[in-house]
């Protein structure tokens, strides 16, 4: 569409009140300090750290694995449905006030039965959570079952396997974790079978490692969306590639500003992606770890790259709802939201 001239000083509050897709976003990265402390009260456990502050105050990443060190810790807490339901609902209620109609969201179920919980506990909190957000909170919200890429092969398929009863519960597989040295090649028996099972694809690739990883991902595990994906910029054939198929990436600036992928927001190469005519979407990846939701991610970056404006908001809100994976009958009913914002906004300038 033909998207209205919005003044500048306006965007912060556009961006919040479009209506919006969330593509990238792990449960478990939504564990607040103070929901830790409350579930390791709850659970009988010590955590080792004082209080919600000093647990706080270890969030000072260098890169991927310094976070992950501290991301899995902080999930241990995680012991009964109902403290998976308890974090997934907590989420929800956040998302929704970001005027996220529709989340698609990343669990790790390794991380749990690796400590004896069993799958059937992770899924349930987190469907139920789902299931109640629809009525209550008019939040669509599906789950993704995401592999931990530094683990085994076998051990994929052994957690696909506890989940095959589950299977109406999940629509997807991803591919998460420890990035490099751990390429989609390792993967693709795995996403091979999940294919056949008739599940949606998607990877982590280009957070950290190299633009290899991205075309392995596409041509070896045949996935639908790439997670991240920002080093695509370090090889022209590839930036071609994704922008003709049109290869939606789920991009996170505060993830990759607090992981040290870019040095600074300012330095994002988002727009970059998006003039490149590939299909980038905004996301919060693991917004309780790095210091904001949807709507932080948006006007943060926004607000440090001046160059994005109303057009760009416009595009990557309607980027999040064609890339997600429901009917494209609710995608069409969402973008026809997302074009009554703009309007109103137009009309409101005075
Ligand atoms: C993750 Cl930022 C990021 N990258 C890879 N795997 C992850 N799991 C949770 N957050
Ligand atoms: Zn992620």
């Amino acid at each position: 569409m033909k998207v209205p001239v919005i003044p500048h000083q306006r965007l912060p509050e556009l961006l919040r009140a479009m209506p919006k897709a969330e593509l990238h976003i792990h449960i478990e990265g939504s564990l607040e300090p103070e929901l830790i402390f409350a579930l390791a009260e709850r659970n009988h456990l010590t955590l080792p750290y004082a209080s919600v502050e000093a647990l706080r105050d270890a969030y000072a990443f260098t890169d991927l694995q310094s976070f992950l060190d501290i991301y899995y810790a902080g999930a241990s807490v995680l012991l009964h449905e109902q403290d998976f339901y308890d974090m997934a609902r907590a989420y929800l209620v956040r998302a929704a006030a970001d005027n996220v109609v529709h989340a698609e969201i990343f669990f790790d179920p390794q991380t749990h039965t690796a400590r004896g919980v069993p799958i059937e506990v992770v899924v349930n909190g987190l469907y139920r959570a789902c299931a109640d957000a629809r009525t209550e909170l008019g939040i669509s919200a599906s789950l993704i079952l995401c592999f931990l890429r530094h683990l085994s092969e076998d051990d994929a398929f052994a957690t696909l396997e506890q989940a095959l009863p589950l299977q109406d519960k999940f629509i997807g597989v991803g591919l998460d974790s420890s990035e490099v040295g751990h390429p989609p090649e390792k993967f693709a028996r795995v996403f091979a079978r999940c294919r056949d099972l008739g599940l949606h694809l998607v990877a982590h690739a280009g957070e950290e490692g190299p633009p290899a990883y991205i075309w392995s991902a596409l041509d070896v595990l045949k996935v639908e969306r790439i997670d991240h994906g920002v080093q695509a910029v370090h090889d022209a054939q590839l930036m071609q590639r994704l922008a003709a198929e049109r290869v939606a990436l789920t991009v996170c600036p505060l993830s990759n500003q607090k992981l040290c992928v870019f040095p600074d927001l300012a330095d994002h190469n988002l727009l970059q992606l998006l003039e490149a005519g590939l299909a980038v979407t905004v996301n919060s990846d693991d917004p309780a770890y790095f210091g904001g939701y949807l709507n932080d991610n948006f006007t943060q970056l926004f607000a440090a790259v001046p160059a994005l404006n109303a057009k760009h908001a416009y595009q990557l809100a309607f980027n999040s709802l064609e890339a997600s994976f429901v009917p494209q009958a609710d995608k069409n009913a969402w973008q026809h939201q997302l074009k009554a914002c703009f309007e109103r906004f137009a009309d409101h300038q005075g």
